[in-house]
């Protein structure tokens, strides 16, 4: 946080005049990092009047960030389909027939050739999924740790998804140079069980601690579009918000409805609602890099600008996400360029551990 907020607090709150008005003071407070929103203030936050809720955000958003950087994550799907979590969203389940097979994990090589083509491009961080429900620990798992090492090694910021993750499970990425776990909430604890069977929520928060203990940083976010109130979206984001540190990434995902999944037949999200997850987002969480993330290849320009403008500091970048389209990269810088964007280098002042083929 700039240190000129904490001098006007400390003027505000301490000193022997109160120089500004009651309704501004209220503001500069509701710029403080909190972890205790309400799920009413949450909600009218929310469902606040469209422009003052991205002028609001907006505000925070250049206070807390600058205006100009935008983080560029590459996605690859390290092993594709077969996983035996029943999640209602997801190509990849068993449970569902989609047409995405059961794919090996992906060989150490090309996953370091891919990495390094999305460098190239431009990408500063490299995600890599896997379609498991939980990491076991074995051969499979050492060869990700090494390719966490590998991709490392390129200067890029390294993030997995992997499912849960025990304890040392999280250490051993940690020692692997790991910058940041993703595993999201997806939706509120309430709307959860509509969602998903076969785990529950606070198997969710406790892969959650794992990461956070190991001081790995945080990725954790949701989707939109799947059936949730408003009410489902303003307690995922209160719970976001409840995690102290705040999650470093918020990922804020519009459903993919893919044919053969049981959501196969939602309608396309209000991309307007995407704007508002994304401006509640920055208001209640200002420090984290809020990434407008699947669901970003239906958007028109205008409704990615208006994201933007709401505080999105964060894109998957790319032209797929795990077994989906994206968007186009030439696009994409194309719109960046546009809106006086640049991509945001990668953070890695950490030394990066030494690698080897597996
Ligand atoms: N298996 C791991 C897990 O679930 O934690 C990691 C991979 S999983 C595909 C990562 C995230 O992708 C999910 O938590 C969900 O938020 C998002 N996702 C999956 N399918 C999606 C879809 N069809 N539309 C939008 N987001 C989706
Ligand atoms: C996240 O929040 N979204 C990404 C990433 N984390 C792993 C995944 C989106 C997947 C969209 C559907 C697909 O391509 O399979
Ligand atoms: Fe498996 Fe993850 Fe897909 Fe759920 S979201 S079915 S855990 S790959």
């Amino acid at each position: 946080m700039p240190p000129y907020r904490d001098a006007l607090r400390h003027l505000l709150f301490h000193g022997h005049h109160n120089l500004l008005s009651p309704e501004s003071t209220l503001q500069v407070m509701s710029d403080a990092i909190r972890h205790d929103w309400s799920t009413e203030e949450t909600l009218a936050i929310l469902q606040s009047p469209l422009l003052d809720l991205v002028q609001r955000a907006r505000t925070i958003h250049s206070d807390h960030h600058g205006n100009d950087s935008v983080q560029l994550a590459s996605l690859l799907s390290l092993k594709t389909g077969g996983c035996s979590e029943d999640c209602n969203y997801c190509p990849q389940s068993v449970h569902h027939s989609t047409n995405v097979g059961n794919g090996d994990l992906m060989a150490y090589d090309q996953v370091l050739d891919t990495a390094r083509k999305a460098r190239e491009l431009g990408a500063s961080r490299f995600c890599m999924g896997a379609a498991w429900r939980q990491v076991h620990d074995g051969e499979e798992f050492d060869r990700v740790l090494n390719m966490v090492r590998g991709v490392g090694a390129l200067g890029m910021e390294t993030c997995v998804t992997l499912g849960m993750l025990s304890q040392d499970q999280a250490r051993r990425l940690a020692e692997a140079g790991l910058t940041a776990y993703n595993h999201n909430l997806d939706t509120s604890p309430e709307y959860y069980n509509k969602i998903i069977s076969t785990r529950d929520f606070e198997d969710r928060m406790e892969t959650l601690r794992h990461v956070r203990e190991a001081g790995i940083s945080l990725c954790v976010g949701g989707i939109i579009g799947m059936g949730e109130s408003d009410r489902d979206r303003a307690r995922m984001l209160e719970i976001l918000a409840g995690l102290d540190p705040h999650p470093e990434s918020v990922p804020i995902n519009a459903l993919v409805a893919v044919v053969g999944t049981p959501l196969e037949n939602r309608p396309p999200v209000d991309p307007l609602d995407l704007v508002r997850m994304c401006a509640t987002a920055r208001i209640l969480m200002p420090e984290s890099r809020v990434r407008l993330s699947a669901g970003r290849h239906q958007l028109s320009r205008e409704a990615q600008v208006l994201c933007f403008l709401a505080g999105a500091n964060s894109i998957f970048y790319g032209e797929k996400l795990l077994t989906t389209a994206n968007t186009e990269c030439e696009e994409d810088r194309r719109l960046l360029r546009e809106l006086g964007l640049s991509p945001l280098p990668p953070d890695v002042d950490k030394p990066t551990p030494a690698t080897s083929a597996a």
